[in-house]
């Protein structure tokens, strides 16, 4: 590694914990206390939002909107929003009706920790608040709190989103998927929030449409690689490392990157999508070294 690769390595790890400690902090400060009624519903958000997670989503909307210019105040609230919205989605995901999980983020699942109805409202409320949180915002102009909140609804829902990989997802279980339909449906259940993310950031921050054309190819690039990883570290990694179930993939006959491919080819493919993430932000007038740190941390991840 080159001398001003460590720096720009340093220099983003620590650019990320204050990130994360910002995101945190207004988290806290929008998400209702757990003395307010109804108390359960507030406890069970709370411990969903704050049992950890990498806040990469938030990291990289607020990096891509200061990469075009935007203060971290201006997008702050944006950030909290796509982390509601991520969480609520983790929240769901583990009900015993989808992936059936008791352990998230190093802790024990919402439905099992209050019940299975208070995980449904928490994650319910997650999503709707994260709407909220923006529709509120006063520093953004009506138009653009407009543009995000639509933004942010076509890449959580149907047909184009999350909801939609989600469905995919669980009607594939079980029954062989070529590698074009596992990234078919990656693309929309982790990749369409993730270049929601991206876009959003740039969006505050005003950059033009070819500028978020490219935001957008980087950031599709970048969700795919962190599917490629997150189905490596599921055969690799341990809980505690992860914070969740690992080998749960294999277990549940799950189509994964190295099921498909084998492990091999699969670290070749997260290279080479590494090199295209790369490649698209050389299409960016703006100086891009944070967004290609991203691009290097999910590549080198370990949980
Ligand atoms: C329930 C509508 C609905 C959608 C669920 C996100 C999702 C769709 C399912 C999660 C299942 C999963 C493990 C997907 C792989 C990629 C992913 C989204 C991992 C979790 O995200 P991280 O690693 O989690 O960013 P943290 O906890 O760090 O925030």
């Amino acid at each position: 590694m080159t001398e001003a690769q460590t720096e720009a390595r340093a220099d983003f790890t620590e650019y990320r914990g204050a990130a994360r400690r910002l995101v945190e902090a207004e988290l806290d400060r929008v998400l209702p206390a757990e003395t307010v009624a109804p108390t359960k519903v507030h406890r069970a958000i709370r411990w969903s939002v704050f049992a950890g997670g990498k806040r990469f989503r938030p990291v990289l909307l607020l990096a891509t909107g200061e990469t075009f210019g935007a203060t971290a105040e201006l997008l702050l609230s944006t950030a909290c929003s796509i982390e509601m919205i991520h969480t609520y989605s983790l929240v769901h995901d583990d009900l015993p009706s989808m992936d059936n999980d008791d352990l998230r983020r190093g802790q024990t699942t919402c439905h099992i920790r209050f019940d299975e109805a208070t995980a449904i409202l928490a994650g319910d409320a997650l999503q709707t608040l994260a709407f909220q949180t923006i529709a509120a915002d006063e520093q953004l102009s009506p138009q653009t709190r407009v543009r995000l909140v639509s933004e942010l609804a076509r890449a959580s829902g149907t047909p184009a989103g999350m909801v939609a990989g989600q469905a995919h997802d669980l009607d594939a279980e079980s029954r062989s998927v070529s590698g074009d339909e596992l990234e078919q449906i990656h693309r929309l259940k982790t990749g369409a929030l993730i270049i929601a993310a991206a876009r959003c950031g740039g969006i505050v921050a005003g950059a033009n449409n070819q500028q978020l054309e490219s935001v957008s190819e980087y950031a599709s690039q970048l969700g795919l690689l962190f599917q490629i990883t997150d189905d490596m570290l599921d055969v690799t990694a341990t809980a505690k490392d992860l914070g969740k179930t690992p080998g749960k993939d294999a277990r549940s006959q799950k189509a994964t990157y190295p099921g498909i491919y084998g492990i091999d080819a699969a670290h070749e493919r997260a290279e080479r999508t590494h090199e295209r993430a790369c490649s698209a932000l050389e299409q960016i007038d703006r100086p891009t070294e944070r967004l290609r740190a991203i691009a290097d941390f999910i590549l080198e991840r370990t949980a």
